[in-house]
């Protein structure tokens, strides 16, 4: 069944360029002369060439809530841009009727079920609920006062609060804010990019608040995001909030491919490695990294943890992928590494997850 499941998932992936071509056509009694135009064609292509490939990792790991969470997402942005989305949903519908012809019954019965429960519906999340010190932060960056915005966590800091609940309270969350408002247009991505290039600042004026500060707990943890994930900020909350808590850590960033994770895995032996993904499109990476480390000898039996966007979407998925534990926030991270970490690991199965 596994088999089958990542076959269906490879042959998506493999046709996706083909099926989008004879499923988006560019006359149609129902759409009309729009669809005429050459440059709008191949953006209606792209948007079915994208929900193929999410169909695709949704149905390796059996997790239909990916293809859902980028529907909705995708439904969401495109409102906000005042994009129409009755054409997209017609090339989706006629994606559908592709498939049931030209796919074999029992083939078209596992799919089916992702295409129907990932209807058009473009829900906007929910605003941040951000403390009084959260919403002045976020004024300050959005009205281009990083200094006002540094000099809110300072005092914060010296006033006592504690420095993983700033992380949490205020970066993580005025983060997502940032996103959400991004997504419903309000806010370009040049300001996205300001406010989080800020942030980063005044994280990293901190850091030698926390490097070493705590009682060292003789464990290591090693944090990276898998190849093709840029978002390397909640991450790095990740693995300073270790360094809180008195472990050593080694923050790789961004984008790493399966060989550099191999090689940091040799390279400073953690007891706990971190593997970051931020969107549904990167969970494959994480299973394929995940195989490469467990059947390397040196490297199988570290404990592997697993965090971001598409792990709190669905919150089983971690084992799909064979991790050895998740968590949704730095906070938990800890607690579950902790754990992990004071456990043996049984014989690791070298085994493709995906
Ligand atoms: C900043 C940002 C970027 C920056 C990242 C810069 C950087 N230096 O990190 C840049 C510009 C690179 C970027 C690019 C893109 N982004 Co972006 N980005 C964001 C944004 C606004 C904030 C990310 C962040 O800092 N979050 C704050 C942290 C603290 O939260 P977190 O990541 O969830 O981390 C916490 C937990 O999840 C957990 N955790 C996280 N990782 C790990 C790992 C382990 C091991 C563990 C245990 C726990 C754990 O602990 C963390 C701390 O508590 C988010 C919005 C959001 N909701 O996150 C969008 C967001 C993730 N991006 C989005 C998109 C669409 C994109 C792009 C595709 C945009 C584009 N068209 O180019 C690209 C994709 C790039 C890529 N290939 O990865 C969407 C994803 C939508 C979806 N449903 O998939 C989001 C949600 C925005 C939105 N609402 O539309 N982005």
């Amino acid at each position: 069944m596994k088999r089958n499941r990542q076959q269906l998932a490879d042959d998506l992936t493999r046709m996706q360029h083909e099926l989008a071509r004879t499923a988006v056509v560019s006359q149609d009694a129902t759409t009309g002369d729009l669809l005429q135009t050459p440059g709008r064609l191949q953006a209606r292509r792209e948007d079915v060439t994208a929900h193929l490939r999410h169909l695709a990792q949704a149905v390796a790991v059996e997790e239909p809530r990916l293809l859902q969470e980028y529907v909705r997402w995708t439904a969401s942005q495109k409102a906000a841009r005042s994009q129409p989305l009755d054409v997209w949903r017609h090339d989706l519908d006629r994606l559908t009727t592709l498939l049931a012809n030209a796919w074999a019954e029992d083939r078209f019965a596992v799919i089916k079920p992702y295409l129907e429960q990932s209807a058009i519906d473009a829900r906007t999340p929910e605003p941040e609920a951000l403390s009084k010190l959260a919403r002045q932060y976020l004024d300050a960056l959005l009205t281009g006062q990083p200094d006002t915005a540094a000099a809110l966590i300072h005092r914060a800091l010296d006033d006592g609060m504690a420095m993983i609940d700033i992380y949490l309270d205020i970066f993580q969350r005025t983060q997502r804010e940032i996103g959400r408002l991004w997504e419903i247009n309000r806010l370009s991505v040049a300001e996205e990019h300001y406010c989080t290039a800020a942030t980063q600042s005044i994280m990293a004026a901190l850091y030698p608040r926390l490097i070493n500060q705590a009682p060292r707990v003789g464990r290591t943890f090693v944090a990276a995001c898998v190849e093709s994930d840029l978002h390397e900020l909640g991450l790095r909350m990740v693995a300073d909030c270790f360094e809180l808590a008195g472990w050593t850590t080694h923050y790789l960033g961004a984008n790493l491919s399966h060989d550099q994770l191999l090689e940091a895995a040799h390279t400073y032996t953690p007891d706990v490695f971190g593997l970051g993904a931020s969107m549904s499109s990167h969970v494959q990476a994480v299973a394929g990294a995940i195989t490469r480390l467990r059947c390397d000898p040196p490297a199988s039996r570290m404990k592997i943890i697993v965090g971001g966007n598409p792990f709190n979407l669905a919150p089983d998925l971690w084992q799909k992928v064979g991790a050895d534990g998740y968590a949704s926030d730095a906070r938990q991270a800890i607690a579950v590494a902790e754990q992990l970490a004071s456990t043996s690991t049984p014989e690791p199965a070298c085994e493709v997850k995906i």
